[in-house]
């Protein structure tokens, strides 16, 4: 006889959206998976990929068990262990590593936002001993954005988009890549009779997002630092801008009048290949369609040496015109939420920051250069920030290595050597950049130990030494703050017990610490008892939560420098950043091209007359997830794709669907297949990044296709094109060729 089935509240965790999934679970098994109605959230929806989460749970290639190399590395031969054994032997390996060595020759690697929990490798690291070397994509993933806002503003911003009038999609496509804001979004834009929102899109392709749009910016790619200037010039020059806020509320206003100055519609048209009535009505629109808000997506993030620099702009924008703080407009996030005067314990609560010791953080990795996101900095800010927020400053997605100069490091061991690697929920040889090189790095006799976390063999475990099958977000629970950025927690309940030997990545590091002399540090046994001691000053029940499926603020408080400033030097927002200056840094927004342009790098142009993209998000697939065939996701888009105008094709003797080589200066190639549309630039293309091939053969040298159509074999990561700011790297906006691959 069949046993009763139960409904589990879970959160999905394929993607940053956490949305309530009821999860009907038999025998102990996950039989069905539907939205859940009541969610206050996500309110029932879910999207292809939760719909198939069941498939991809049961997988066959799905790991169960703790895996030990066996043969060289990369040649794809295991040995399965106990997931206790693998335990005691990395923390014997990784103790005698640091007397050698000491702590600070382990590096952290770790993906984009993936689980609650990352917090448990920022304490296992403080107390450790090590200076938070991590490398992952922060840098060219909204931590950068995190940083220059903190030491700006004190805070970050997120743009209110469900009240705006006007919202700019700056290099950001939500209709594939965040879909419960592009519902809002589009709820907006459809309301056909009483439309009460302006859209203003900046993008080089102008996407499914854009259809709507009342103004497209199709900019030259790389350039959006000097169209951000040029709106400042524009705004401050018609007197668009708000007085009585920048009066009162901000820093260093003369000196930007002056720095923006030069950036007149005229010149600003040169750069970006915009005509100056475009950036001038566009600046207008934007500056009095009150309240504005602006969503930048992460194109900006991955421009190298001007990044930080546009981000810098985006903040000076929302500031001039009024809109930091205010409904509708840039909303200051993150504060820690609270109920009836009661708390819910932040992340940063967890990550024993104050561990860490002068000495220590020295020793971080790159910090002398890349000053933005690591100590320095974060030392400046945080006082300022603890005050206001009575919780630390974080230091998760705040202190974050350039892997460029972690995977160097590992080759020449300068200025020490970097022995051991912990890799969790992220597969580097696809996202990070330069991958001949991060391959050399992986596979180097120097990296002595190197641990990977994962659900399946992926490219970059297939190079560890071993691999521990982790359990997702169906097998264990949820609160999340998502890392401290919102002022809600998300909530979900384990639907099953983890499969097989699978276990969170709490449990790893958990296990890992008390073996290497932490025990006192890590009481809660499993992450229920993590989440009940995060909403015990609630005084909410775990069961009531789970119920409830989101905590939120009674209400959503805007303006809240008006109770205490800033929390900046200077108690205001700063447009001139003290913080830049103290560092060493110009405290003022500039533009610079690209590493590689046809302005900086023309002699490129004759062979690599391309601009070449990379990324632009697609459903279903998340990153490099959702590869396996039989999961009914990979079906749906099997191949990478490069978007090409039909006219360069035609010039290429390429047709749509065609496969075709993309060659960079680098002198290597990939190949990807040739997708056709009008809607982008002619002279730019844009190629899907994080390809690999589960149904290859997994060793060396094929490693599941790592090299064939990823996109990372083509970008830039020389320390001198980093930005100077965040060591945050170039993936977008380089020069290539494509050409049509013979039979
Ligand atoms: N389906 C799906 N959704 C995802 C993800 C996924 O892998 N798949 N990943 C998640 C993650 S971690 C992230 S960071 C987000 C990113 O989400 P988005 O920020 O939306 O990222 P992209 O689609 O890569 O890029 C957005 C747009 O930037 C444009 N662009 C390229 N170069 C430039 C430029 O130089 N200037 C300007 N202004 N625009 C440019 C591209 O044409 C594209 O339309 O998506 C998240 N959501
Ligand atoms: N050229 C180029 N490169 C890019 C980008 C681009 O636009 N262009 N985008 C960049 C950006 S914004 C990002 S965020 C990165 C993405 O980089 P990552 O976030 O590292 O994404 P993935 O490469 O998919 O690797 C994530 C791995 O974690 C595993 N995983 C998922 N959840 C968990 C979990 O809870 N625990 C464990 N242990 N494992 C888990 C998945 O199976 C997957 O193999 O790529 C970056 N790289
Ligand atoms: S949008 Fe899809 S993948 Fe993302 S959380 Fe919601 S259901 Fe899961
Ligand atoms: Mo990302």
């Amino acid at each position: 006889m069949d046993s009763k089935m139960t409904i589990k509240k879970a959160a999905c965790f394929f993607c940053h959206n956490n949305c309530g999934v009821l999860v009907y679970v038999q025998d102990g098994k996950v039989a069905k998976i539907t939205g859940n109605p009541d969610h206050p959230a996500s309110h029932g929806f879910i999207c292809q990929r939760c719909v198939n989460a069941i498939k991809w749970l049961y997988h066959p290639d799905q790991l169960k068990h703790a895996l030990k190399r066996i043969g060289a590395r990369g040649e794809g031969k295991w040995q399965q262990i106990p997931w206790e054994q693998a335990l005691d032997e990395i923390a014997e390996k990784l103790s005698s590593l640091k007397d050698k060595y000491g702590p600070e020759t382990l590096i952290a690697a770790e993906g984009t936002y993936r689980s609650d929990h990352f917090w448990a490798r920022s304490r296992f690291l403080n107390l450790f001993g090590n200076p938070q070397n991590l490398i992952c994509p922060g840098m060219i993933c909204f931590c950068n954005d995190y940083t220059i806002e903190m030491a700006m503003l004190g805070s970050l911003v997120l743009d209110d988009i469900g009240k705006t009038k006007c919202v700019v999609l700056w290099g950001a496509n939500p209709k594939e890549a965040r879909l419960t804001r592009w519902r809002t979004l589009k709820r907006r834009i459809d309301n056909k009779d009483k439309r009460d929102i302006k859209v203003i899109v900046v993008d080089p392709l102008i996407s499914d997002s854009a259809a709507y749009a009342d103004m497209c910016l199709q900019l030259r790619p790389g350039t959006d630092g000097a169209l951000a200037l040029g709106w400042i010039h524009v705004i401050i020059g018609e007197g668009l801008y708000d007085r009585e806020f920048v009066d009162k509320w901000t820093y260093g206003f003369n000196k930007l009048i002056e720095r923006v100055r030069e950036y007149t519609p005229q010149r600003v048209a040169e750069i970006t290949g915009l005509r100056p009535e475009e950036i001038v009505q566009s600046a207008r629109l934007y500056a009095t369609s009150r309240p504005a808000c602006i969503d930048r997506g992460v194109s900006t993030d991955q421009l190298g040496l001007n990044s930080g620099r546009v981000e810098q702009a985006r903040v000076i924008l929302g500031a001039i015109t009024g809109n930091i703080d205010a409904p509708g407009g840039d909303f200051m996030s993150g504060f820690p939420l609270e109920i009836d005067g009661k708390r819910l314990k932040s992340d940063s609560e967890f990550e024993l920051a104050d561990r860490c010791s002068k000495e220590t953080r020295a020793k971080m990795i790159g910090a002398d250069r890349f000053k933005l996101m690591s100590w320095g900095s974060w030392e400046i800010v945080a006082p300022h920030y603890e005050k206001q927020r009575g919780v630390p400053c974080p230091n998760l997605h705040y202190l974050i290595v350039p892997t460029p100069l972690a995977m160097r490091q590992i080759i020449t061991e300068k200025p020490y050597p970097l022995k051991a690697m912990i890799t969790a929920a992220s597969n580097p040889v696809m996202w990070a950049p330069n991958t001949p090189l991060v391959l050399e790095a992986l596979t180097h006799p120097n990296l002595e130990l190197h641990v990977v976390l994962e659900y399946w063999m992926t490219p970059t475990a297939q190079l560890a030494d071993y691999v521990l099958p982790a359990a997702s977000w169906l097998e264990r629970p949820l609160c999340s703050t998502v890392e401290d950025w919102t002022t809600l927690a998300f909530g979900g309940e384990r639907a099953i017990k983890p499969l097989g030997d699978r276990h969170e990545d709490y449990q790893f590091w958990r296990a890992l610490g008390i073996r290497l002399g932490q025990e006192e540090y890590w009481p809660w046994k499993d992450l229920e008892e993590v989440v009940n001691d995060r909403i015990a000053p609630l005084g909410i029940s775990y069961e009531e939560f789970i119920e409830r499926g989101v905590l939120l603020p009674p209400r959503q408080e805007f303006k809240k420098y008006e109770k205490n400033g800033f929390a900046t030097p200077t108690g205001k927002i700063e447009l001139y950043s003290t913080v830049f200056e103290k560092l060493g840094y110009d405290p003022l927004p500039y533009y610079e091209e690209p590493p590689e342009s046809p302005v900086r790098t023309p002699e490129l142009l004759d062979e690599y007359p391309l601009i070449l993209n990379t990324g632009g998000r697609f459903m279903p697939q998340f990153h490099s997830e959702h590869r396996q065939w039989g999961i009914g996701l990979r079906e749906s888009h099997p191949d990478p794709l490069v978007t090409i105008h039909p006219e360069t094709a035609g010039k290429l003797g390429i047709r749509n669907g065609d496969w075709v080589f993309i060659e960079t200066a680098r002198g290597r190639r990939i190949k990807q297949k040739a997708k056709l549309t009008k809607h982008i630039l002619p002279n730019v293309v844009n190629a899907e990044a994080s390809w690999w091939f589960p149904e290859r053969p997994g060793e060396l040298p094929s490693l599941f296709g790592a090299f064939e159509s990823n996109v990372n074999m083509l970008t830039i990561d020389e320390p001198d094109t980093l930005d100077p700011l965040t060591g945050g790297w170039c993936n977008r906006a380089m020069l290539c060729k494509v050409y049509k691959m013979e039979e």
